[in-house]
């Protein structure tokens, strides 16, 4: 008989000294398995035979002491001189019908696979689970040939569940940490197929403490992630056609409870930002120290990332308030400033986006098709916008990259296109001195981010609200008698937009009549 593995957290050692230090590798994994690991793969490159049969044999001891099945990374020859459980084979490795053959009905075999092609042939030829990756770059494996991401994850789930091989399990593979892996399970998953668990190396072999960071890391893969638990109760998902009149709401929620806007932004716009979180109603910070987000995150508010400014320690620090709002369950928007401009941002966007999960993803037409594709070559220059697409272009644009991040998508530009997949909108306010005064594209993440604190229940109301706001606001100032171009204009923005906001604390709607 066949044993039923569980995939959850799946640990593949790795016995370079870089990341083993000079632990003993068989107590490493025992610790690992007193912490929760599953599963575990024994994998080693360019060991003698007989020292890796005598490895596995003492790695083989502490598994099966502990019901967990062991498997042998490529070597079959090893796996049958140790009697373990079974098998993980890559695409260069003896193939899966092969290793089968030689292995009989009642052991596992898995296969690494980096695309629907391989997967599917992986499973047609017999294979229990499939690893899938490589998720993210890592430097445990520098070899890798194809990082896919989490939407090449759910391209794989999804042509899974439409196969005949709908039941064969599934874990992914490369790069995946504490802070990544609530977002990766929650992003990969396709509507009818989701990842039975997590593989890693690092994130348990080089932890100070194997037992503890195994211990948490199954606690992720076993809980829903924070920012699901925050939304899952919500009262109300706003009708399509609520949207405009649910506005007020939005902003005398933010009025009354006045939540917490942490701004890590760039140096142009710090004092513009805060001006304009007062204006709304939130309170605003600015701190760009990434290890206070962990004490700021429980104060139920909502953290800006805006990498205008990006610098190698400046992204670490993103980084570190990124992990600590997805942990407390707080929204984060992203603001990816000039994304595409030079390879050190669209190389920050990757790490970024690789480091966590942002409800809302905010940027012009350029930014957002950054985003999209990360190693597209973009037309644009500095990060004033310019805009190449047609709306339709666009709407579809951010209702894919919606799906497929599973947050709010909103790209900037003379028409605004907000979306979270299901419903997308178009907001039409504005003014043109808004491109006229700097900022006022990274402010608006600002105003976006103070309407999701106050309402975190739906995220695209939360927007469109703050959207709508915002750009009638920028209508009003710009009509002022007293303003005369982009300087005055823009204190007489901060002033309609505190003036609105007043107004619909006091019940007073009659700007709605211009949102269109
Ligand atoms: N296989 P870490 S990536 C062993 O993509 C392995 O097939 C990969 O290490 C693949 O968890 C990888 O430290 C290394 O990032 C994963
Ligand atoms: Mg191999």
């Amino acid at each position: 008989m066949k044993l039923e593995a569980d995939y959850s957290l799946y640990l593949v050692t790795d016995s370079t000294p870089a990341l083993l230090g000079s632990r003993y590798l068989p107590d490493v994994v025992h610790a690992a398995i007193d912490g929760g690991v599953t599963l575990v793969q024994y994998r080693i490159k360019n060991a003698d035979t007989a020292a890796m049969i005598a490895e596995a044999r003492a790695l083989h001891a502490v598994t099966r002491a502990r019901g967990v099945p062991l498997l042998i990374n490529d070597r079959v020859d090893v796996a049958l001189a140790v009697g373990c459980e079974g098998v993980h084979v890559g695409q260069d490795d003896m193939g899966v019908a092969e290793a089968r053959r030689l292995l009989g009905p009642d052991k596992i075999v898995g296969v690494t696979a980096a695309s629907v092609e391989e997967a599917l042939r992986g499973c047609a030829d017999g294979a229990d689970y499939l690893g899938i990756g490589t998720v993210f770059s890592t430097s445990t494996k520098t070899n890798t040939k194809h990082i896919i991401g989490t939407a090449g994850v759910k391209a794989i789930l999804s042509a899974l569940a439409a196969s005949p091989y709908a039941a064969v399990k599934t874990v992914c593979i490369g790069g995946l940490t504490t802070a990544n892996i609530p977002r990766v399970l929650y992003q990969s998953a396709s509507p009818h197929k989701s990842l039975d668990g997590i593989a890693l190396v690092s994130a348990i072999i080089s932890a100070p403490d194997p037992r503890t960071a195994a211990s948490e890391l199954l606690h992720l893969v076993k809980m829903p992630p924070a920012f699901m638990r925050q939304t899952l109760p919500g009262p109300l998902v706003v009708a399509a056609n609520e949207m405009v009149r649910f506005a007020p709401s939005v902003v005398r929620l933010v009025h009354e409870t006045r939540p917490l806007s942490h701004n890590m932004t760039n140096l142009v716009v710090q004092n513009f930002a805060a001006n304009v979180a007062l204006a709304v109603g939130a309170s605003p910070i600015m701190a760009s120290y990434g290890r206070e987000a962990e004490d700021l995150a429980k104060l139920g508010g909502a953290l800006v990332v805006n990498m205008g400014t990006v610098t190698p320690e400046g992204l670490e620090n993103y980084k570190q308030a990124v992990q600590a709002y997805n942990q407390a369950g707080q929204p984060i928007v992203l603001d990816p400033v000039g994304a595409g401009a030079t390879h050190i941002r669209r190389n920050a966007v990757n790490e970024l986006l690789a480091a966590g999960y942002y409800d809302v993803i905010k940027g012009n037409e350029g930014e957002i098709q950054t985003v999209w594709n990360t190693q597209r070559i973009p037309q644009q220059r500095g990060v004033d916008s310019a805009s190449l697409l047609t709306l339709l272009q666009r709407a579809s644009l951010v209702c894919s990259l919606a799906r497929r991040e599973r947050n709010v998508i909103l790209m900037t530009g003379a028409v605004d296109v907000v979306s979270d997949g299901t419903r997308t909108y178009a907001v039409r306010n504005g003014h043109p001195f808004l491109g006229d005064v700097t900022g006022t594209g990274c402010v608006l993440g600002t105003a976006v981010s103070a309407a999701l604190a106050a309402y975190p229940q739906d995220k695209l109301a939360a927007c469109v609200a703050a959207m709508l706001l915002y750009e009638v606001a920028a209508e009003m100032a710009a009509e002022r008698q007293d303003v005369q171009g982009p300087g005055t204009f823009a204190v007489a923005f901060i002033d309609e937009l505190y003036k609105l906001r007043m107004a619909t604390a006091a019940g007073d709607l009659r700007w709605l009549v211009i949102a269109k």
